[in-house]
């Protein structure tokens, strides 16, 4: 497949047109390259919780902001392995593993994540982690040990990047995901909305994430959840029309990337997400706790499986990477 190279206007047109529409053709792109009803379940476990150095306004694990967030030092395998064998239990096909870092170090920790990756890809499940930034060299360790995907957003763009983190620049994170392709992993990168950002910077969030060759296997897009404590605890919760117009120019934008509809949908109604679904969005992040903040029980996401007829996808199941299609 070729890679469109979209201009920041074309996907500022998609993400202005009329919604009914707009979600007609997101409908029609995902019909095209994927299985309706199809959805990758992925479980998340923070193996680290809390004392991050970095200041990103929206989350409540940075030490300086005074959230209600325990450190928590890095967990043992044994523990990580029974919270995956949960996981795959409950349907899902993919553990990410997050920390509370600003980057990897070369130490003991960084030997027990490479063996939380060992222990987990031997389960048959697909494992992912996000880190923060990373080298060439630690992004092969963990392609070694049996990693499938990074995980690491832009969350804005590169415009309103500094209002939201002044720890690290754009090209830092760019950087990373490099070195997570580099590495022949898959790519997760995508971003939040609701933190006050202008359509500008939801449009040229994923101008940017288009042009990376090959398109991120997945994208994350997030509608912030405002903790208490952090800077943006104030704001408004986003509407779900901004979330469905996200996913569905997202969609369009990158057809055959997985978008995953990820944080805040413990403040969606189930019609919204049902909208979100046929707006193109096929991946969830499932269990009763995103990392630190609480996400729907696992029984009444079954529920919404079986109301809107979706089922959890298989692990490895014909996921077809960006990169073999170029
Ligand atoms: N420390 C690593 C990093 O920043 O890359 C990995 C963990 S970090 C918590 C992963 C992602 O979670 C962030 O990039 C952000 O997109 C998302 N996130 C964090 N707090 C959030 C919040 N309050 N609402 C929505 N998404 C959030
Ligand atoms: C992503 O885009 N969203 C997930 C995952 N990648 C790591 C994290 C959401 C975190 C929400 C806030 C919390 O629970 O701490
Ligand atoms: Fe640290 Fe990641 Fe939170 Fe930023 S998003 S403060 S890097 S844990």
């Amino acid at each position: 497949m070729n890679f469109k190279d979209w201009t920041k206007e074309e996907i500022m047109e998609v993400y202005n047109t009329p919604l009914m529409e707009l979600i007609y053709k997101a409908t029609e792109v995902h019909k095209q390259h994927h299985t309706v009803g199809e959805v990758q379940v992925s479980s998340l476990v923070s193996i680290k919780t809390g004392g991050c150095v970095e200041d990103c306004a929206y989350c409540p694990q940075a030490a300086r902001y005074h959230t209600e967030v325990k450190v928590h030092k890095l967990m043992s395998v044994p523990e990580v392995d029974t919270l995956a064998e949960n996981a795959k239990r409950g349907g899902a096909s993919r553990v990410c593993l997050g920390a509370a870092w600003r980057e990897v170090r070369d130490n003991r920790d960084f030997d027990t994540v490479l063996d939380m990756v060992k222990t987990i890809n031997q389960k048959g499940m697909e494992v992912c982690a996000t880190l923060g930034m990373l080298t060439e060299d630690q992004a092969k360790r963990l392609a070694e040990a049996g990693l499938y995907a990074y995980n690491h957003n832009l969350d804005t763009s590169e415009e309103n990047y500094g209002n939201i983190i002044t720890t690290r620049t754009y090209d830092d994170r760019l950087n990373t995901i490099n070195h997570a392709r580099k590495a022949g992993l898959t790519v997760c990168s995508g971003g939040i909305i609701g933190m006050g950002e202008k359509v500008e910077d939801r449009v040229g969030m994923l101008y940017t994430l288009s042009l990376l060759r090959p398109y991120p296997e997945s994208v994350p897009i997030n509608a912030l959840v405002a903790v208490e404590g952090t800077p943006l605890e104030e704001q408004p919760p986003v509407p779900i029309w901004d979330m469905v117009r996200m996913i569905a120019t997202t969609r369009i934008v990158m057809p055959k990337t997985a978008v995953r509809l990820s944080a805040g949908r413990l403040n969606m109604s189930m019609e919204g997400q049902a909208l979100c679904f046929m707006a193109g969005a096929n991946s969830i992040f499932a269990g009763e706790k995103l990392l630190t903040t609480p996400n729907p029980l696992y029984n009444q996401d079954m529920e919404m499986f079986k109301i809107l007829g979706l089922s959890p996808k298989k692990a490895f199941s014909g996921e077809v990477f960006n990169s073999e299609l170029a």
